[in-house]
């Protein structure tokens, strides 16, 4: 067990006795349950759920701190969907786009000279486009830029597009696997409750669907990532069940690699009138998803939406994974008030925030493998 935290508990009088065997719990390597994740997130307090989520960090991850260049491609703001928390939909004809085959490829050529290794494309749903439409471009990105991991549509996407061609789940994939794809990203997610998703997205895919469509990928070797959107009318018990359909997942297929919980931003959308979880709360959710999520190996603090410094100070609350350079090519967030309008970070700088921050700092592919690692 880990000296100084055992100090920590031996002489914490305020913490009771449910939270010191909790804790525990966790420095000697076991799984918590549902029921103690919601006493340790009511009871433990920041300071301790801090140290154990650093705990759990640096078992898994030591002192890494990962960053990829990366680019994204949000190819339509068009959107079949109106999900009330959702900034990026367009409103009228005239604030629509959509990107063509041709557009999508010039993009990539764009940053192609920075040294990329990534291409996140996701978007709205576009009423018109279905998997046929897709196939072409990734072969295309395939072809001329070989090395390029390829992340790309969320699981509401691939429903829609897949369903639209006339296919099954397991052969748009196959698809999408031969002509390119390499993973899929971790949104549409959103809350696992019914309700919720009747009262603020309702023509949304269901959760179960989502994660049945994560499931069918991890079966054909296609990683994935995870999200959370916390922080709107959700209590601490629906994320906690989040957290749990999704580390039930896992312990099935193994195949998410990140888990990204994303702060819900409150600018441009109906439910407009929420206020935003606060700085300790965002960092109890970190602390909280490092600690129970035990079999994920990664969790992302995504820089654009929190700002570098609170995605930064995430990373001693559990997080270990910055996303990347990005090159000013997201508005999903800016358009919802995020801190960052132009997301945009440099290599140098990523490398600088690391070290400032006493951590080190690794360039990662698309599947984690290290690409370089700085230790100074
Ligand atoms: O599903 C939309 C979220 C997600 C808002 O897998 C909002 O590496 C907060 O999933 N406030 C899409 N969040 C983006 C996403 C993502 C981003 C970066 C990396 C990865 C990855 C995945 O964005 C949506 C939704 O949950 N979102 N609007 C908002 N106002």
């Amino acid at each position: 067990m880990s000296r100084p935290l055992t100090a920590l508990l031996k002489h914490d009088k305020q913490s009771d006795k449910a939270v010191k065997h909790i804790a525990e719990k966790i420095l000697t390597g076991n799984r918590i349950s549902a029921k103690e994740a919601l006493v340790l997130y009511q009871k433990a307090g920041l300071p301790l759920m801090g140290s154990l989520a650093n705990f759990v960090r640096e078992q898994k991850n030591g002192k890494n701190v990962y960053f990829i260049r990366n680019i994204h491609i949000e190819y339509t703001n068009k959107c079949v969907n109106h999900c009330a928390f959702c900034s990026f939909r367009s409103k009228t004809e005239k604030d629509a786009w959509e990107m063509t085959h041709e557009d999508i490829l010039s993009c990539i050529r764009k940053s192609i000279g920075k040294g990329i290794n990534e291409v996140h494309i996701v978007g709205g749903i576009h009423p018109e486009r279905d998997l046929f439409f897709w196939l072409p471009v990734l072969k295309n990105i395939r072809e001329l830029y070989p090395h390029l991991h390829i992340k790309a549509f969320t699981a509401a996407e691939l429903d829609y597009i897949i369903t639209r061609a006339g296919l099954e789940v397991d052969e748009g994939l196959e698809l999408l696997k031969a002509s390119g794809l390499n993973s899929i990203p971790g949104g549409g997610a959103e809350i696992f409750d019914d309700s919720i998703r009747a009262r603020l997205f309702p023509t949304k895919i269901s959760w179960k669907r989502w994660l049945g469509i994560h499931e069918a990928a991890h079966r054909k070797d296609i990683p994935s990532n995870a999200t959370m959107l916390y922080g709107h009318v959700e209590s601490i018990q629906n994320r906690i069940f989040h957290l749990e359909m999704l580390r039930n997942l896992q312990d099935k297929t193994g195949g998410f690699n990140a888990f990204i919980p994303l702060k819900y931003k409150s600018k441009n959308n109906t439910l407009k009138g929420l206020e935003e979880t606060s700085l300790p709360e965002d960092l109890m959710i970190f602390a909280l998803s490092r600690i129970f999520l035990d079999n994920f190996p990664h969790i992302k603090a995504y820089w654009p939406m929190l700002g570098k410094d609170t995605a930064m100070l995430a990373m001693d609350f559990g997080a270990d994974d910055l996303d990347g350079t990005i090159n000013d090519t997201t508005v999903i967030y800016s358009k919802a008030g995020a801190a960052e309008q132009n997301p945009m970070l440099g290599s140098d700088e990523i490398l600088h925030l690391i070290k400032i921050h006493r951590k080190v700092a690794v360039e990662r592919d698309g599947i984690y493998n290290p690409i370089n690692k700085i230790e100074e």
